[in-house]
């Protein structure tokens, strides 16, 4: 049985924000959609595949996942690398879509059927202050969710990663959206030692509220030094949290050794990650608890199986990357991944806008805090032509930010 790929389009569109999907044809008619979205560089995954993949994959047998990636990886010779590994995902992604709607199944079904009920969702809360925040929790909590990131202003500060420009009572649809339609990137400030004093004494808050069973998360977004790191994961050990996420810049690895022989609190990293190499530390010497990266920019649903299947045998779970800028389409992938795999652990929540859900169909739920991707054959994504007609590309860049001196700093 083959199916040969016989059209490969790349498909732009910004409702909302903006997304590249690749939407691969085969001869017997079928279609697989696969998310190449990289917030802020859109365009390079999108000339990447059009100019340099898709004349390669024409006339392919869609069936031939592994081979096609491997194909794809070693025949680049340029390895690893966000566009790179963005653009096979978008591939692989798209070929798992096809063969499972061939197969008539939901493509957690050929991933080895559900291990769960659903997968556990955690939600962004924020707030400009501890009573906004408060608010922001409940609206969450309202809305059904189990487990609740926690961002915050920081005194002194002026602009801050993760906290919603204008946070509505509803839990808001874009609780923040780093991506700005601006000329040139949006400048935001920092100062360690102001966020080291004050944070641990918003998650004290947070405990006296609203108790100790809630799941609580929190992002360093890769600000800290491993020291610093260390003492505010020592800090907030009162305060059990689900997981401290990117305390440190990710691409020293050994940098968690350090933060990990200081403190208990639960570490999650790799949303900037693409291959296993960029945990292969991390995951031997047990550095880490959670494994953060998106199935759109680390090669898809066979190459983060693989991470995923590894970090098992060290008792490290899953928590798949799921903001806004991860498309519907990435979403579903992650979902069919939570549901199969054994060690999962969470799934990041943030509901897209109405009009991306015009463009992306989708059969995935959310119900009592708990994400599924549905049961129809595939991903269980259409992607809408004509409403993605009506929303042309437009640049968008995300924050840079500087010290008080104007030194600049990892927002
Ligand atoms: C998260 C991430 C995102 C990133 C964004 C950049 O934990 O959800 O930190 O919010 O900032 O994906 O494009
Ligand atoms: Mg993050």
């Amino acid at each position: 049985m083959s199916s040969r790929i016989t059209e490969v389009e790349v498909l732009v569109t910004s409702p909302d924000r903006n997304f590249v999907t690749l939407r691969l044809t085969t001869d017997d008619g079928v279609t697989g959609l696969g998310d190449a979205t990289l917030n802020g560089r859109e365009l390079a995954v999108a000339s990447y595949l059009s100019d340099h993949v898709a004349p390669l994959l024409v006339g392919r047998d869609a069936h031939n996942i592994e081979d096609t990636w491997q194909y794809l990886y070693r025949g680049a010779y340029w390895r690893r690398g966000p566009v790179t590994m963005a653009a096979i995902a978008a591939v692989d992604v798209a070929l798992w879509d096809i063969k499972a709607k061939v197969a008539g199944l939901p493509l957690y079904q050929l991933l080895g059927g559900a291990s769960r009920a659903g997968a556990l969702a955690y939600g962004h809360a924020s707030g400009r202050d501890v009573p906004e925040l408060f608010d922001s929790i409940r609206a969450h909590l309202e809305k059904g969710y189990r487990a609740i990131r926690v961002q915050t202003a920081v005194p002194g500060i002026d602009a801050v990663y993760g906290v919603a420009a204008q946070p509505t009572a509803e839990g808001a649809r874009y609780d923040y959206e780093p991506a700005q339609r601006t000329a040139l990137p949006v400048e935001e400030d920092w100062d360690t030692r102001a966020y080291l004093r004050h944070l641990p004494t918003v998650f004290e808050a947070v405990r006296n509220e609203f108790g100790p069973e809630l799941p609580l998360l929190h992002d360093g977004h890769h600000r800290m030094t491993p020291i610093q790191a260390a003492k505010l994961g020592k800090a907030l050990e009162p305060y059990d949290l689900f997981w401290l996420e990117d305390c440190t810049p990710a691409e020293n690895q050994d940098a968690l050794r350090l933060v990990r022989q200081h403190t208990t609190t639960p570490l999650a990293i790799g949303e900037i990650f693409n291959t296993v190499w960029d945990y292969q530390t991390l995951i031997r010497e047990q550095l880490i608890d959670y494994v953060r990266s998106a199935v759109t920019h680390t090669g898809g649903i066979s190459a983060l199986r693989k991470i995923l299947d590894y970090a098992a045998q060290y008792q490290i779970k899953s928590g798949i990357h799921g903001p806004t800028d991860i498309s519907p389409v990435g979403m579903a992938a992650a979902l069919h991944l939570d549901l199969a795999i054994h060690n999962f652990g969470i799934q990041e929540y943030m509901p897209h806008g109405e009009r991306t859900n015009e463009v992306f169909r989708q059969s995935f739920t959310f119900d009592g805090g708990l994400l599924h991707p549905g049961t129809e054959p595939g991903l269980g994504i259409t992607y809408d032509d004509d409403a993605a007609a009506g929303f042309a590309y437009t640049p968008a860049y995300l924050p840079v930010n500087r010290l008080k001196d104007g030194t600049m700093h990892d927002w």
